[in-house]
């Protein structure tokens, strides 16, 4: 062999025939940003747009190579050295600028919701707001840019998006009147009545201070020390144990205001209300057993499905609604304490009213610049909306603008560019660490004559924001809450008495799962007593499967009246955006492939071919090595889907039949989608597939046909259930 005949094996180098694959060496700008990926149009804080000819400020500019300071380079892979097997020398300004820039690329993440993903959209109002608050946004036809980043809360940036957890659901809007943000939970309900708890239950949810174990759960002996001796967290912590705590998507999840809000409409009344962001898509979960799956083979599930749900046109959408509930002295409502976060309202005594439409449709450009730098704060907010005295909200008012001045290196953060208002700013504040505004003028300050006494106060009819002038009763400072806080159990029983037979099951998993991780034995009986306050029932059984005695009597007083809006089942959801898995084979007929495709194009659905070995990906997106049953809501064996020409023959014993060499991976694909509740559809030698991989063709949800767009249509109809409930096995008495 010649050295010319090793040179082709080199990588880069290209072999006869292959496409060559060179990094480009001629010098041009570089790529602009996707058409779709368009970042809200920021303003900086000294009211100038820093959108110049050449592009963003300090965006990559020029085709050439620079260091900080813009001179060019002639060279970035090698060390200034004293010969090219000499020592390195201290004098290479350039190795010092690459190499200290690097070391300080991490900011500290944030405290709790480090794990997320955002994206950019428009808040579009119908006008039904406009009498209860004069906010602008939500004038009939206004327009607002947002930006809303969903999260878990313990886990830390690396960790996966299926954990059990709640999830954050916090949206920036770029009013014309300042900055609004909603920072809620996708639970309408909080562990603690007030914020100087805070620390503690965060300090018991995450990791083992001396272990660091686990990673991003709850399921270990602090969190459940400490939500046992604390039973305001009952209720809270009932809905992290429901399907609630493992959503399916991001896009298919409900997101809370939480905390009771003051509207002030154009005349000066007021009402109290609760927001809600209602999904276009339906709520729906995983189940447990994917959600674990899906931490092995595909932690950023969640990350991954907004982008690609944007990137492919399929705009997640949210309806956004209040709760409307009268301004009284007392605050109450239906003997509901409002200013409690740890209750709700339930939607059956006041209906959300739908004020406008969310959508989003546009990824960010860089996740760095926008999702980690973005900085939510409960208190930004605009004239119209108003805060309520909840002991958890006014702590929130401090926390967040405090922690964002460690998180982004000071209090300049609203200038970042995914935190600039687009409205203008004139608010004498000066200098400081990432000052990037040069200021003009030299009266910073109120009084002045010297700067013509700008900038100038508004008032009401110039739309400046004016805390309503809520009376504050006489009272003596205490640290107390009010008696109606005691109240810790009602509202998780009307939770429990709203699942369905088949959630309250999973309930019961989760707590015995969660429970069974916990080594304390004071810990898991103490819980085993809270959990008797909810339902006799749910304690019992969760007792068994830890072995343990339950606890005498259930000591909750009466039935609760359950509220149908809180369980996810029983109704009929859009199924625009699923995902359909058709799998395909060989002998798989291309002329039906290509119809059911149409066919499920046509109807919204997002299918997704998956072949033996994957191929061209116009045609098919999933091989048999990548895809897992956990990416699709339903799947379809295109006719013979396997064996693969090459498949592996199954060592499974229930592969023996017709198919007995049926590719072991399909085999684990249909068994899984069967486990999970999935409906399965097919045509051609379908059944026989599905008897080979063990799986009873006849079953709830299985629907075989000639008629490929048929078998479509029926399965797109079982979609609309999100599962096929019959599958899991009745709940034991
Ligand atoms: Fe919080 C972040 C939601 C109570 C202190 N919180 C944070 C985020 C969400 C929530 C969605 C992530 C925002 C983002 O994506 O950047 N938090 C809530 C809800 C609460 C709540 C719905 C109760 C109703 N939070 C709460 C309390 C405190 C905090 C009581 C402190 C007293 N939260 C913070 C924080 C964070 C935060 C430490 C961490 C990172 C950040 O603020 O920007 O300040």
């Amino acid at each position: 062999m010649t050295a010319d005949d090793t040179r082709s094996d080199l990588p880069g180098e290209p072999s006869a025939g292959q496409p060559t694959v060179e990094e480009p060496v001629e010098p041009r700008p570089p790529l602009p940003p996707k058409p779709d990926q368009a970042a809200p149009e920021p303003v900086s804080a000294t009211g100038r747009g820093p959108q110049d000819d050449s592009g963003p400020v300090r965006a990559q500019d020029g085709a050439y190579l620079t260091n900080a300071q813009g001179t060019r380079l002639p060279d970035s892979d090698h060390s200034l050295k004293a010969g090219p097997r000499g020592p390195v020398l201290l004098q290479d300004h350039h190795l010092r600028e690459k190499i200290t820039h690097f070391d300080h690329e991490r900011i500290p993440e944030r405290v709790v919701h480090a794990r997320g993903a955002a994206a950019h959209g428009v808040f579009e109002s119908y006008g039904a707001g406009a009498g209860l608050s004069k906010a602008g946004f939500l004038a009939a036809g206004a327009r607002t840019p947002v930006f809303v980043r969903f999260s878990t809360v313990l886990g830390s940036r690396g960790s996966a998006d299926t954990v059990r957890d709640t999830r954050g659901f916090a949206t920036k809007f770029y009013t014309d009147e300042g900055v609004f943000d909603l920072v809620g939970n996708n639970i309408p309900v909080f562990f603690i009545q007030d914020a100087i708890k805070f620390p503690d239950v965060v300090h018991a949810a995450k990791p083992h201070p001396d272990r660091e174990i686990p990673q991003a759960q709850s399921a270990h002996d602090t969190f459940w020390d400490f939500v046992s001796l604390h039973t305001e967290a009952t209720h809270h912590t009932l809905w992290n144990m429901s399907d609630r705590g493992i959503p399916r998507s991001y896009r298919t999840m409900e997101g809370f205001g939480i905390h009771t809000f003051r509207l002030v409409a154009p005349d000066g009344s007021t009402s109290l209300v609760k927001w809600h962001w209602k999904p276009k898509l339906g709520v729906h979960s995983l189940t447990w057993d994917e959600a674990q799956l899906i931490g092995g083979t595909d932690p950023d599930y969640h990350r991954r499905d907004l982008y690609d749900a944007i990137e492919a046109g399929a705009y997640p959408q949210w309806e956004l609604g209040v709760q409307v509930m009268p301004d009284t002295p007392e605050q109450t409502f239906e003997g509901i304490d409002l200013l409690d976060p740890t209750k709700i309202v339930p939607e059956e005594l006041a209906p959300v009213q739908p004020l406008g439409l969310m959508t989003l449709h546009a990824n960010p450009t860089n996740f760095f610049a926008e999702v980690e730098q973005v900085a939510f704060h409960p208190g930004h907010l605009v004239p119209g909306i108003d805060i309520t005295d909840d002991p958890l909200l006014s702590g929130r008012l401090f926390s967040y603008l405090d922690t964002q001045i460690t998180r982004l290196g000071g209090p300049n953060f609203a200038q970042i560019p995914i935190n600039r208002t687009h409205a203008p700013v004139n608010d004498m504040l000066r200098d400081g660490f990432h000052q990037d505004a040069v200021h003009t003028g030299v009266a910073p300050y109120k009084p002045n004559s010297l700067d013509g006494g700008c900038p100038f106060f508004a008032g009401a009819d110039e739309r400046a924001f004016i805390e309503h002038p809520q009376p504050v009763p006489a009272a003596k400072k205490v640290r107390e809450a009010p008696a109606s806080f005691d109240d810790h159990f009602s509202q998780a029983r009307i939770f429990w008495a709203s699942m369905t037979p088949v959630e309250q099951e999973h309930i019961i998993n989760a707590y015995a799962f969660e429970l069974g991780k916990c080594t304390e034995p004071a810990v898991r009986e103490r819980t085993l007593r809270v959990l008797a306050r909810i339902d006799g029932r749910l304690c019992a059984q969760v007792a068994t499967a830890l072995g343990l005695p339950a606890p005498d009597g259930d000591a909750a007083d009466g039935p609760a009246e359950p509220s149908p809006a809180l369980s996810q089942l029983g109704r009929d959801w859009p199924v625009a955006g699923r995902t359909v898995g058709i799998l395909t084979g060989p002998d798989t007929d291309p002329a039906a492939l290509d119809a059911v495709r149409r066919a499920a194009l046509a109807a919204d659905l997002v299918p997704l071919v998956v072949a033996p070995t994957g191929g061209d990906p116009a045609e098919v997106q999933r091989s048999f090595a990548t895809a897992r049953s956990t990416e699709f809501d339903a799947v379809l064996l295109a006719g013979a889907p396997a064996p693969a020409p090459d498949a592996t023959p199954a060592r499974d014993a229930r592969a023996a039949g017709p198919h007995t060499a049926l590719d072991p991976r399909l085999a684990l694909l249909l068994d899984e989608t069967w486990r999970h509740a999935k409906a399965i559809g097919g045509w051609g030698d379908a059944r026989e597939a599905l008897t080979a991989a063990g799986l009873p063709s006849d079953g709830p949800g299985v629907v075989l046909g000639t008629d490929p767009v048929q078998v479509l249509r029926e399965v797109a109809d079982l979609l609309a259930g999100h599962r096929v409930w019959d599958r899991f096995p009745p709940p034991t008495a």
